[in-house]
């Protein structure tokens, strides 16, 4: 029993009235917001230490509530295993620098997240790292660019930002047939465990940024890594506790188990409100393309309607207006409602350019290369009714038509 009678003022600030720790069997899990964990014994701190006993070491390796949502991620992605890191590209670099060497090599898809863009293009060539940019449309392509040292294959299940749709198995077949060494990694952000499950579709490990869908409600910086529990038990030890650090905040892992619970509803409602979005942009004359996969007119529709589960195509809808950059611009400013802000997967809709804003780590020149215009925005679509965001979009477009006609 600690008596604060017989200590100092120091001990007793810290010390005085901490409470035992009690059972009373929460519902919710309660949040762990501590940095270390208590051993009961040197024997015990070492054996931690030595992996020869599970249990808690610090909070930057394993927490009970990051620990709790990655493994219902895991479960929801059909994966063995899961860790959660804090951002999304800490899910993304844990995972390669766990991976790779100096002399290895990797085959992306050349239409990625502005940020990985540049982990590729800038980030990791300054580790003696080669990466090759292919259309993954092309699974020849793909195949061809596999060579020897390729340790890892890399794509996004929908591109960022312009919904090109990869054939996810197809691509799997492909590159373990030239190279059964290659780890095949699929950033599933876009699309989320509800709507496709790489892993079941062959591909070896799935990133994702939960701060957009998983969690929901854009309070929240986060990601997760699933995949086998071999692979998950190197990342931890090398990729998370030494190479990078980036580790999830036990209070943005309440966040997402938290957000998780509602994960199949919030996006059957911004699937339809997105299809919706979709079909009314496609008809508009000062709309010049709209990439939406749930559109028959979308080149990947037949492929995104067999693969994505539960009859949706996910919630963010791009669209090329008619008109040039600094009218793009202007349209978006006089935006009521789509609120002007990168991220994605948010109850509130969100509009963003992504020349300038996510992909501004592209020159002009490659973004034309993959099909980007200055004209193109992306569109989030939220969980607002949708006919008042259709009603916000079209007072903006008609604007642009009279200007036009
Ligand atoms: N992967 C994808 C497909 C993303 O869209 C993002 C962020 C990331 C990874 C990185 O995740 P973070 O570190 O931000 O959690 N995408 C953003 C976007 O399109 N707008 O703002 C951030």
């Amino acid at each position: 029993m600690y008596n604060p009678d017989s200590m100092g003022f120091s001990t007793n600030q810290i010390h005085a009235a901490r409470p035992e720790p009690i059972g009373p069997a929460p519902l919710a899990t309660p949040i762990y917001q501590t940095s270390t964990y208590i051993f009961e014994s040197t024997q015990q701190g070492a054996a931690r230490f030595a992996l020869e006993e599970p249990g808690y070491i610090y909070t930057r390796l394993h927490n009970p509530n990051s620990d709790e949502v990655a493994a219902r991620i895991a479960c929801l992605e059909g994966g063995e295993a899961g860790m959660m890191t804090a951002s999304g590209m800490g899910a993304i670099t844990a995972t390669l620098w766990t991976i790779l060497r100096s002399g290895d090599h990797i085959v992306s898809d050349r239409t990625l997240y502005g940020c990985t863009y540049a982990l590729f293009t800038e980030g990791l060539p300054r580790f003696g790292v080669e990466v090759t940019f292919v259309d993954f449309e092309d699974i020849d392509a793909v195949r061809a660019a596999v060579r020897p040292e390729t340790k890892v294959v890399y794509c996004e299940t929908a591109t960022n930002p312009d919904l090109k749709v990869v054939d996810i198995a197809a691509v799997a077949s492909a590159v373990h047939e030239a190279n059964p060494g290659v780890l095949y990694m699929v950033d599933n952000t876009f699309t989320s465990p509800y709507l496709v499950r790489p892993l079941t579709l062959g591909a070896d490990v799935v990133v994702h940024s939960a701060t957009k869908y998983l969690n929901g409600h854009g309070d929240v910086i986060a990601g997760a890594i699933i995949g086998k529990k071999a692979l998950i038990d190197r990342i931890i030890p090398c990729g998370l506790k030494y190479m990078t650090g980036c580790a999830a905040a036990p209070f943005d892992s309440f966040l997402i188990a938290r957000g998780l619970k509602t994960l199949d509803i919030r996006m059957d409602r911004h699937c339809a409100n997105a299809m919706k979005v979709a079909r009314f942009l496609e008809g508009h004359p000062a709309v010049r393309r709209v990439c939406y996969p749930g559109l028959e007119s979308h080149p990947q529709h037949a492929l995104a309607a067999r693969m994505y589960e539960h009859g949706g195509f996910g919630g963010v809808v791009s669209f090329e207006l008619a008109c040039g950059r600094e009218r793009t611009a202007q349209f978006v400013n006089e935006l009521k409602l789509c609120t002007l802000a990168v991220s994605l997967g948010d109850a509130i809709t969100l509009i963003e350019h992504p020349a300038s804003m996510t992909h501004n780590t592209y020159t002009v020149e490659e973004l034309a290369k993959i099909g980007i215009s200055e004209s193109l925005l992306r569109l989030s679509v939220g969980l607002e009714d949708p006919d008042d965001l259709i009603a916000d979009l079209r007072a903006g477009l008609d604007k642009i038509e009279e200007e036009r006609a």
